[in-house]
Order: C-alpha cells, then sequence, then structure tokens
C-alpha cells in the first residue's frame, strides 16, 4: 500500500483501527560498545556506528494495557502482568533519515506527501519488511543483533515505571510538551502536517523521546486479539497485521496513550508510521530464535 493507508490510520485513530484491524488480533564510533554490558547500569546510552543513541532500559515487571476506566481505552488494552526478564537498549528517538540512508542507502520518503526532508527528520514510508531489513543490515555491519522491540517492551519502555494513560500522567493537555499529534485535529501537528524531527520534546523518564507521537513505531509481533502477559510475551505467534504502537502527529490524543495498539499489514508504509529499534545486551535475548527467524 502507499501512503494512504498509514494517514487513513491516523486520521481515524484508536476507534476505526480497532473495529477495521483488530479484528485478526493488535553511534560516531560504533561499535564503541560498553566492555561489560552486563554490568550496564539504568541510564546508560551508546552511540552505535550511524551515530544512533540507545538507551539502556533495564529489566522489570509492568501492568501491560489499560485500567477499564481509562478514558479512550478499548476493550483490547486487557490488563496482564509482564516481566521482561533481560535489560535491552533501545534507541532514544525513532530511526531518523540520516541513520537509514547511512546503512540502506534509499530515501522512501522522498517525494511523498506530508513528509519533510531532513537527516533529523524520521524515516517514514518504509514498511515492517524494511524496518526489518534495516535491523538485518545494521547487525551485519556491526555483528550485533539489532531489531524491533516486542510491543510488551516497547509499551514497558514507554511507561517508564508509570501507570498512567501517558507516561506523563493522565491529562492529555500536557502531551504537546512530549510529543506531536492531532495533525487533523487539535492537536500542535494542525498547522505543521508532517512528522517532526525526532527529539524536540520532552523524554520519558528512560529517556526517550516521541513515544507518544510524532511517527508510530512498527513492533516484532503480530496483532493479537489481547495482550499477552507473562515472561518476555513474544505476542501473537501468526496474523497478517503488525504491532504499530504510539500514536502520530495525525492522531487524537486518545490514540497517543501508553497502551494504545494499532496496526498495519507488513508491507503499508504511511506519512506517519516509522519504528525505533532495540539491541540486546547479552547472548541470552529472550527473543533471539523469533529475531533470527525474521532476519533470514
Ligand atoms: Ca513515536
Amino acid at each position: 500500500m502507499s501512503t494512504l493507508p498509514g494517514l487513513i490510520w491516523g486520521v481515524l485513530g484508536a476507534f476505526a483501527l480497532l473495529s477495521v484491524w483488530t479484528k485478526n488480533s493488535c553511534g560516531q564510533e560504533a561499535s564503541k560498545e560498553p566492555t561489560n554490558l552486563a554490568a550496564s547500569k539504568p541510564g546508560e546510552v551508546l552511540t552505535n556506528s550511524i551515530g544512533m543513541k540507545l538507551a539502556l532500559i533495564p529489566s522489570g515487571s509492568f501492568t501491560m494495557g489499560s485500567p477499564v476506566n481509562e478514558p479512550g481505552r478499548s476493550k483490547y488494552e486487557n490488563q496482564v502482568e509482564v516481566t521482561i526478564s533481560k535489560s535491552f537498549y533501545l534507541g532514544v528517538t525513532e530511526v531518523t533519515q540520516g541513520q537509514w540512508t547511512s546503512v540502506m542507502g534509499t530515501t522512501p520518503w522522498k517525494g511523498k506527501g506530508f513528509a519533510k526532508e531532513g537527516s533529523d527528520y524520521p524515516a517514514t514510508n518504509v514498511s515492517w519488511d524494511d524496518s526489518i531489513a534495516f535491523c538485518k543490515k545494521l547487525s551485519e555491519k556491526e555483528g550485533k543483533t539489532y531489531r524491533l522491540p516486542t510491543e510488551a517492551e516497547w509499551e514497558y519502555a514507554c511507561r517508564a515505571g508509570s501507570t498512567s494513560a501517558y507516561s506523563f500522567g493522565n491529562d492529555a493537555i500536557q502531551l504537546s510538551e512530549f510529543d506531536w499529534w492531532g495533525g487533523f485535529g487539535d492537536g500542535n501537528a494542525k498547522t505543521e502536517k508532517y512528522a517532526h524531527s525526532v527529539g524536540q520534546k520532552l523524554a520519558n523518564r528512560f529517556g526517550l523521546y516521541d513515544m507518544h507521537g510524532n511517527v508510530a513505531e512498527w513492533c516484532s509481533n503480530w496483532n493479537g486479539l489481547y495482550f499477552e502477559g507473562g515472561r518476555d510475551p513474544q505476542g501473537a505467534k501468526s496474523g497478517e497485521i503488525r504491532v504499530l504502537r504510539g500514536g502520530s502527529w495525525i492522531s487524537a490524543a486518545v490514540a497517543c496513550r501508553s497502551a494504545f495498539c494499532g496496526g498495519g499489514a507488513p508491507d503499508d508504509r504511511g506519512g506517519n508510521i516509522g519504528f525505533r529499534i532495540a539491541l540486546q545486551t547479552s547472548s541470552e535475548d529472550p527473543s533471539s530464535e523469533e529475531i533470527k527467524a525474521q532476519q533470514r
């Protein structure tokens, strides 16, 4: 599909999306990797070979999903207890156009509507398949395993210890301090209908930027009907829709909540769709088999 599906997804927001798509399921010097990753501390940030900064996300447990009284909640946001057993690194920003081009040598957003060009703007018009190809190529370049986060890892990282609708609390009035949203509604992207340069707004407690909006982000797993709890849940084993997490510059505030789950076909692309990548801290990657299968 082209730009349109992604835009439609964002415009309609939580409710239309859920009714249509959740029926199936929901560096400069690189490589200066820390010499002892096992000793890494929360708050640590590494910079990889393409200048991408990744923050250490500590292992821990959290409640995934939203409480039944959360405004804008959908029934697909069932609450489950989740343990993230291994710390991992996660990009502090969405993958940028500069980072994308340095790895892939292409410019998928060029000439597309609702897209600004520049090295610090997020890479958009990239499909789930494209994001996997990016991870595979960067992994080969550095000899490490880069991957998409699972949706459980994504929500854990987004919440950063919070239990509220957003990482900063329950009041959407603060959303513009943290992200770009509402381009076709009453958000701060209303007069600037495009994905903005990454990292301009406030970060969450893990030091992650643009988790609630700007571009919606591909996650590794298929979109299941309900959230899966337990230890390192990998999400639905099959499906037709891949998970997109976080809202985008188009989305209504309710679709920017931490628990909101969207999705798209693996070849969907849009001006409001991008991704950020994860890097495991050790070979004990709980999702390594799944990731290896994706990168074959
Ligand atoms: Ca985002």
